[in-house]
């Protein structure tokens, strides 16, 4: 070691630290599949804080243990250890990096925040088909403008909106998801279809109006990186993109009650066509039944006529019949 000048080796430390932490960062497989395009934002923003934890990970554990081999007690040696003080530009450098980082990696999250609609929720309801007033303020801090009218107030909601680039705009999809204890219930407003489970086409805009009929519960499809709280009597927004045909577990993820861990279902993301014949085959079951799909309507039968097949079942017939009312 003392053979090779200090600069280069904290040149060469760095380099391998920094190697490492990249290959870390982006190889660390600790996510589900990726099924929907607000999940590689969300991911890049994991990756990058991966590659920084460990990177700080290594520089301070390295530290620990070079101490600790470097710096122990050697045989027969029982001095003090040196009376070290502060360092004022070390304690500056250690202040200001960390602060540097998260103060990055802050700017980054309100980036990808608005990305994923977190500034626009609620700019389009179908209950009331208008748009809330947006202002300048209203959409920089997701909230109704001072001196708004009071109906607009009512009309707010939390959660994810419409990207960017299709702010005010409609989704292609639109579902109510209501949370109960302890189920979800799916219903479709335009086809009127009600399902315990989600179905969505691929690659189009989806938006759900997440409601709570009881308790507090959470929407959560750890595939999608998408959560949202389902809150009685405020409406939640969740606009998001399936990217990947396939089944995705759908889970609570607020501990609402006795059985809150069964409290799962799953998002059915159908190909366009699958999609389509899914909706027409829901609304045929959903079709009345007519009446002449009936055998028979009782209220037009007799007392004997009605009783007949239950008779028979009980074996008695009409010769049974006479000899006990003889
Ligand atoms: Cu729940």
């Amino acid at each position: 070691m003392k053979q090779i000048p200090a600069p280069l080796l904290t040149l060469t430390v760095g380099v391998v630290v920094t190697l490492v932490s990249l290959w870390v960062g982006f190889n660390h497989g600790l996510l589900p599949e990726q099924a929907s395009a607000q999940s590689v934002l969300v991911d890049n923003f994991f990756d990058v804080m991966m590659v920084i934890g460990t990177a700080l990970f290594l520089v301070v554990e390295g530290a620990i243990l070079y101490s600790v081999i470097a710096f122990r007690r050697r045989q027969g040696d029982d001095t003090d250890g040196l009376p070290i003080e502060g360092n004022l530009p070390l304690e500056a450098f250690w202040t200001a990096i960390p602060a540097i980082i998260v103060i990055g990696l802050g700017i980054y999250s309100v980036q990808i925040f608005q990305d994923m609609g977190g500034f626009t929720p609620g700019d389009r309801m179908p209950d009331h088909g208008t748009m809330i007033a947006q202002s300048p303020d209203a959409s920089l801090s997701g909230l109704v403008p001072e001196g708004a009218e009071p109906e607009l107030l009512a009309k707010s909601v939390y959660g994810f909106g419409a990207p960017l680039e299709k702010e005010g705009m409609a989704a292609d999809v639109e579902v109510n998801v209501s949370g109960m204890q302890y189920a979800w219930i799916f219903t479709y407003p335009e086809s009127g279809i009600v399902d315990g489970e989600l179905h969505v086409p691929v690659n189009a805009d989806v938006q759900l109006n997440i409601s709570a009929q009881d308790v507090i519960h959470s929407f959560w499809v750890p595939q999608f990186r998408l959560k949202q709280d389902a809150i009685p009597g405020k409406d939640t927004e969740l606009r998001f993109v399936a990217t990947k045909v396939g089944t995705y577990p759908v889970v609570c993820a607020e501990l609402c009650g006795g059985y809150h861990g069964a409290m799962r279902t799953q998002v059915i993301v159908h190909s366009p066509s699958d999609y389509q014949s899914w909706l027409q085959s829901r609304i045929a079951q959903a079709e009345p039944t007519t009446p002449e799909a009936i055998a028979m309507n009782p209220t037009d039968m007799t007392d004997t006529e009605y009783l007949a097949p239950y008779g028979a079942e009980m074996e008695i017939d009409h010769q049974l019949l006479a000899h006990l009312a003889h």
